[in-house]
């Protein structure tokens, strides 16, 4: 807490620490309000100083240097502890105490259901015991753990377990080694009445790793798919990474109270229960696929992470950007990689494009912070994974594979740079990609401008590419992999052949794709032989996270959605006409005249709905509307309510115009078999619950909607149902809502569903709907899933209820953030969010916003999370 502006940490300033720790033996005496921290470190000195270590909220019992008392000695201050130390090589032994019934920031040592859980990254151990708490001291940990034995069956640590047994008092105690050197923020400790399921796994070498997860008795039944995930996890990162599992056990806890998705402490991974439970009849697709993510993600640390690890904090992407990459890759992997990279496309423009156009824009290595929690932002992991896949794209699977394996043969066991990985890159492939630190070091979304220039006499296509960046003067050209194809007027694909002088920067991936290298601000490419009215295919897959501009006719996008070679390219031409088409109804809205829906756009989806040979997921995708976010971010000011209409309007004529296709597909997708978490299956439920909520807009079809949420079928039938009714307040939704609530009452993660659909729902009393769910005996402000599930959905999506005219929801906002920066300022800080692009709203709405922003940081104790966000966002 801060009343002053708080310290800056900037890269430009990082030193190697003066001291190393070689290992480091930690014992805790468990107990909810005064639990006791022994911690002896063996250090050596590195270069000349005091010794300073990192300590916050502890109270210090006693410090013994080579078993002689110096406590007298210290200097401590707010935030740790600075003692002259003489000596080379020394034994220091702390004794703290901390009070984790009391810790309601979630960081360090906590309870959560009565049993105790760590959180360290990024500086939670310095609230458990004092140490030096950067990621490059590295060392090799023992842990005992002491406590009651009723409350406490089990006793976790991060390695393997060496020794346990009862003592007196009805304690008993379990002491853990973890053979790998590690930074402390990899540490963790869990103990509690837990239960656990057990399975293995045989490497390809032939050993054998106990895997265990670990969740509360009541939840037992739902880790059956975790445990599969992180089999299906493990298998992958041997066949298509050749890394293989390095201890004999691997455990996974799952707990209600987590500030983030989850944690990949070596050898103990902990995970917000959502990212762990699952059962046909609670669970959606979207919560397999997460949890199947992310059980991937964190495994997938063991090695981009934990046994390479990260100099200092402004190395963040090359842990998270590297692992995105990599689950993202798991996930297309075991399901389809056209779907996923939509939905990852879809994902990364709705939040990590407006967060890199307002005023926390950060390069995916900031240069400076005030708060680290605040930097685990969509810009870091999201849009630092797409910098990894740039890699992928110039090198291919097979160079990007060769770059992986001499970044493990160089730096296993270190603490290294981003630049560390691009040097891998390069050098295993014998390539330069210096070009690529301008990723790094800048921010804001390029803007890629493409132009073409057709001569009828010569056949040649000249295609002109501009990049630039928003708000830069001093612009550093990237280095840009364009996918490319032409179209011909049929919708056939054009052989390339690009010009002797274009054909360096041009590279063959087929006939008909190609990709083009930019590195220049300016650069054309001309191709030959290309008949008269050729459409090109730009961008395909996403090749680079910018935005396109090219002025495609309709008729032009109708042929790619139609036609090309490339699902991404196909996906985005159909949402861009659909978005021209919200915009112009926006334009007619505005200045009161009608608007007819174009033709193309009918006949397009249409013809889409009917093609049998297309995934139906793509189908699904490509037919969705574009989310309002995304709609809201092409404009200046965000006419909020304007474009709501213009939406629901689109939504509506969609269902008209094709009425009986919608039906069709909906009773040719219907399917009784039951819930299986698998391609096919996922991809019909995509395509009509797609069906079903257009339907769901026409009152003929009510009875259908009612139905589908009365079977009970799976989760997301009948979420997807629940979703339409309340949407347009079908005349049961109500009683469906309540009935629902009865239902699952004892089931956390289910609640929080119920709240989001209601903080979701976009109506004129969205506002107290919410309010009302604030009183609720189910909220609490000290559960962040509860937080984000009302207060989180209602800022970001309830775009009518947050933006009303008179502020009330503002104001609702800005009182319950207050009330949380109290308690856990991370998550205070996160809700901040939406507040921050009070710039793109109207001038009544920007003061308002401001407003609430200013009241926020004036809160006596302001935190400095949320001081940092909401002092940036008004500067
Ligand atoms: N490294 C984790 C994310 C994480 C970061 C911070 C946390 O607490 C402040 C918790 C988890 C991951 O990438 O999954
Ligand atoms: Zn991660």
């Amino acid at each position: 807490m801060t009343q002053t502006a708080p310290h800056v940490n900037y890269l430009k300033d990082y030193q190697p620490s003066a001291f190393s720790i070689e290992s480091v033996y930690l014992e805790f005496e468990l107990s909810p309000l005064a639990t006791r921290v022994t911690n002896s470190m063996q250090m050596q000195r590195q270069a000349k100083g005091d010794l300073r270590l990192d300590g916050e909220n502890l109270k210090l019992i006693s410090v013994l240097l080579d078993g002689e008392e110096v406590i007298e000695q210290c200097q401590i201050d707010e935030a740790g502890l600075t003692l002259a130390v003489a000596k080379e090589k020394f034994t220091l032994r702390i004794v703290t105490e901390i009070e984790p019934q009391n810790n309601t920031a979630l960081e360090g040592l906590y309870r959560t259901s009565d049993n105790y859980c760590t959180q360290c990254e990024a500086e939670g151990f310095r609230k458990i015991t004092y140490y030096l708490d950067r990621p490059d001291v590295l060392s090799v940990f023992t842990t005992k753990v002491i406590a009651d034995k009723s409350e406490n069956r089990f006793l976790l640590a991060n390695g393997n377990l060496v020794d346990s047994g009862d003592l007196d008092n009805g304690k008993h105690f379990a002491v853990w080694q973890d053979p790998h050197k590690k930074p402390c923020y990899l540490f963790a400790l869990v103990a509690g009445n837990l239960e656990k399921v057990e399975d293995t796994f045989t490497t390809a070498d032939g050993r054998e790793v106990k895997l265990e997860i670990f969740v509360e008795p009541r939840n037992i039944e739902k880790c059956e798919h975790a445990m599969e995930s992180l089999k299906k996890s493990m298998k992958w990162d041997e066949e298509r990474f050749g890394l293989l599992y390095d201890l004999d056990i691997f455990m996974i806890v799952a707990v209600d109270d987590f500030n983030m998705g989850a944690m990949e402490n070596k050898g103990l991974n902990v995970f917000n229960s959502k990212f762990v439970l699952a059962k046909p009849e609670t669970a959606t697709d979207i919560d397999y696929e997460g949890i199947e993510a992310v059980i991937g993600h964190e495994y997938f640390h063991n090695w981009t992470g934990n046994r390479v690890t990260c100099r200092d904090w402004f190395q963040l992407t090359l842990k998270e950007g590297l692992t995105v990459f990599r689950d993202q890759e798991f996930t297309a992997d075991m399901l389809s990689s056209a779907v996923k990279r939509i939905e990852d496309v879809r994902r990364l423009r709705s939040n990590q494009f407006p967060e890199d156009a307002g005023p926390m824009s950060h390069p995916i290595q900031p240069q400076s912070y005030i708060e680290m929690n605040n930097f685990y932002t969509m810009t870091v992991y999201e849009k630092g994974a797409e910098v990894v896949r740039l890699y992928h794209t110039l090198l291919g699977e097979t160079g990007f594979q060769k770059g992986m394996q001499l970044y493990f043969e160089r730096h296993d066991g270190q603490a290294v740079t981003v630049q560390d990985f691009r040097n891998a890159m390069a050098d295993a492939n014998g390539v330069n990609l210096e070009q690529m630190h301008n990723w790094y070091v800048q921010s804001g979304t390029p803007n890629l401008e493409v132009t073409r220039n057709y001569d009828a006499v010569t056949q040649k296509l000249t295609i002109s590419c501009q990049q630039s960046l928003p708000n830069s003067d001093d612009f550093q050209p990237m280095l840009m992999p364009i996918g490319f194809g032409l179209l011909d007027k049929e919708g056939e694909p054009v052989t390339l052949e690009p010009t002797f002088e274009s054909a360096a920067n041009v590279e063959l991936r087929s006939d008909t794709h190609a990709v083009l290298k930019l590195t220049q601000a300016q650069q054309s490419f001309v191709f030959e032989d290309v008949p008269a009215d050729a459409v090109p295919s730009l961008l395909r897959g996403f090749s680079a996270p910018v935005k396109l501009h090219f002025d495609y006719s309709n008729q032009e996008l109708a042929l790619l959605a139609a036609k090309d070679e490339d699902s991404f390219v196909r996906w985005e031409a159909m949402q861009t006409l659909l978005l021209r088409t919200v915009q112009a109804k926006v334009a007619a809205l505005q200045s009161c005249i009608d608007y007819q829906l174009p033709s193309e756009v009918i006949e397009v989806a249409r013809s889409l709905l009917a093609a049998k040979e297309i995934d139906p997921a793509l189908v699904a995708m490509t037919l969705s509307l574009p989310e309002l976010g995304y709609i809201g971010e092409q404009y200046e000011v965000v006419d909020v309510d304007t474009i709501y209409q213009a939406h629901s309007w689109l939504e509506a004529e969609l269902a008209n115009h094709m009425q009986g296709q919608w039906l069709d597909v909906y009773h040719r997708c219907v399917n009784d078999a039951p819930y299986q978490y698998d391609k096919a299956q996922i991809a019909e439920r995509m395509l009509k619950n797609l069906a079903l909520s257009y339907l769901g807009v026409l009152s003929e079809h009510q009875s259908l909607v009612l139905k589908q949420y009365q079977a009970q079928h799976n989760m997301t039938d009948v979420l997807a149902a629940l979703k339409t009714m309340l949407k347009h307040q079908h005349p049961r939704s109500v009683e469906a809502l309540q009935s629902f609530y009865e239902r699952w009452q004892d089931d956390n993660l289910v609640i929080d569903k119920w709240f989001t659909l209601q903080a979701q729902t976009q109506n004129d009393h969205a506002l107290q709907t919410t309010q009302a769910l604030l009183q609720h005996k189910d909220f609490s402000l000290t559960n962040p899933n509860r937080v984000r599930s009302l207060l989180g959905v209602f800022s970001r999506l309830n775009l009518v209820g947050f933006h009303r005219a008179d502020g009330a929801g503002y104001q609702m906002c800005a009182e319950q953030i207050m009330q949380l920066d109290a308690l856990n300022p991370q998550i205070a800080a996160r809700l901040l969010g939406p507040f921050t692009h009070w710039k793109r709203y109207d001038e009544k709405r920007q003061q308002m916003m401001r407003n609430a922003l200013q009241q926020i940081l004036d809160r006596k104790g302001v935190s400095k999370d949320v001081y940092e966000i909401a002092s940036k966002s008004l500067a």
